[in-house]
């Protein structure tokens, strides 16, 4: 029997937290013979909901949950941990501008930050899924200064999968068959969806898809997929963004398929002209528990004057935390 991981979700009783809970217990995110400790992390007038997760986690009978602790102390939620998902996050409340969004949230990234550096494993990986979840990502490593912020990342995985599913539900083939799409930048509107080197089935997507669909309907169907799902339902997608989680620690713990890549916002090294230290969605393949940027890539006109706008962004997003950095 392997030695048990602990994995720390923030945010637990929400929405998101219900539905990756039960995944991560069943072995979904770090392997099917992985035993875990999950240590769930709530503010203290959610926990009594975060109370009914953990009874419902253990009417589960899952043979891999060695234990579940529930808290409202980060430092007893990230004690030890080896993989972390900061999921709570403040929601957009009536009238909230996104600047005031930033504002509400960046103290629980400094906080969480700070907890992770005194308590949790030296070789932990933190994956950000809170909005504005790139700003969130660099607010939390900036305080954790003894955690190397290459084990840091926001989530862009969702609006990834999103795109591939809608390749593949074009094309007519299974999302198997669809790779290397990228999504750029920040995990907001101005993200940059870019097919221009995705491959269907092996063969590259522009020469299977009609470029006036990518343009007119892939592409704004994915960077407002968010937006549709809250009109829909009331409140943002879960089920879709828990899966996008389990798929990116699984991918980050273990290695990306041969042959493709995944979309990850990882604390940029200056590639493709974002600013070092901006947390920015690039293509990343990832060797057995190492990521690594695919560079080199050649990028179209209309994808370059997008990515100044995603870019733009995350600026304006970094210069309104500045005093949580
Ligand atoms: P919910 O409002 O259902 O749940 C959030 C939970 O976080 C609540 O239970 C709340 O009590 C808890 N919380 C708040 N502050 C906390 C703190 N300081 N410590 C611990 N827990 C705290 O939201 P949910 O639908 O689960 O979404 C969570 C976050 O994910 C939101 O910020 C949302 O915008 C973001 N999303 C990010 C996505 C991505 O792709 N990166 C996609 C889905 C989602 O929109």
């Amino acid at each position: 029997m392997k030695k048990p991981l602990v994995v720390t979700v923030t945010g637990a009783a929400g929405e998101i937290g219900y539905a990756i809970t039960p995944r991560i217990a069943f072995g979904a995110m770090l392997g099917e013979d992985q035993p875990v400790i999950l240590k769930l992390l709530e503010i203290p007038r959610a926990m009594a909901a975060l109370e009914a997760v953990e009874k419902e986690l253990f009417d589960c009978a899952f043979p891999l949950l060695q234990e579940v602790v529930i808290t409202d102390d980060p430092a007893e939620a990230f004690r030890d941990c080896d993989a972390a998902l900061l999921i709570g996050s403040r929601p957009r409340g009536p009238g909230m501008e996104r600047s005031d969004l930033l504002e509400a949230n960046a103290p629980i990234f400094v906080e969480q930050g700070r907890a992770l550096n005194d308590h949790a494993s030296r070789d932990v990986k933190v994956l950000i899924v809170g909005n504005p979840a790139n700003t969130n990502a660099l607010i939390a490593s900036s305080n954790a200064p003894d955690i190397p912020v290459i084990q840091f990342s926001a989530m862009t995985r969702l609006d990834h999968n999103r795109a591939v599913a809608q390749l593949a539900h074009k094309a007519g083939v299974s999302a198997g068959e669809i790779s290397k799409v990228i999504i750029w930048g920040n995990h907001s509107s101005t993200q940059v969806v870019d097919v221009h080197h995705a491959e269907i089935g092996g063969r590259p997507a522009l020469d299977v898809l009609d470029v006036e669909w990518i343009q007119k309907d892939l592409i704004p169907t994915v960077q407002h997929r968010g937006a549709e799902i809250i009109k829909l339902r009331g409140r943002s997608s879960a089920a879709s963004a828990a899966n996008a989680a389990v798929y990116c620690m699984r991918d980050w713990f273990g290695s990306t398929s041969p042959d493709d890549w995944v979309s990850m916002a990882l604390a940029s090294g200056g590639q493709y002209g974002a600013d070092e230290g901006l947390f920015y969605s690039m293509p990343v393949i990832v060797d057995n528990g190492t990521p690594r940027v695919v560079e080199g890539l050649e990028l179209s006109d209309s994808c370059h004057q997008f990515l100044q706008l995603t870019l733009d962004e995350l600026r304006s997003e970094r210069d309104a935390v500045r005093k949580f950095l």
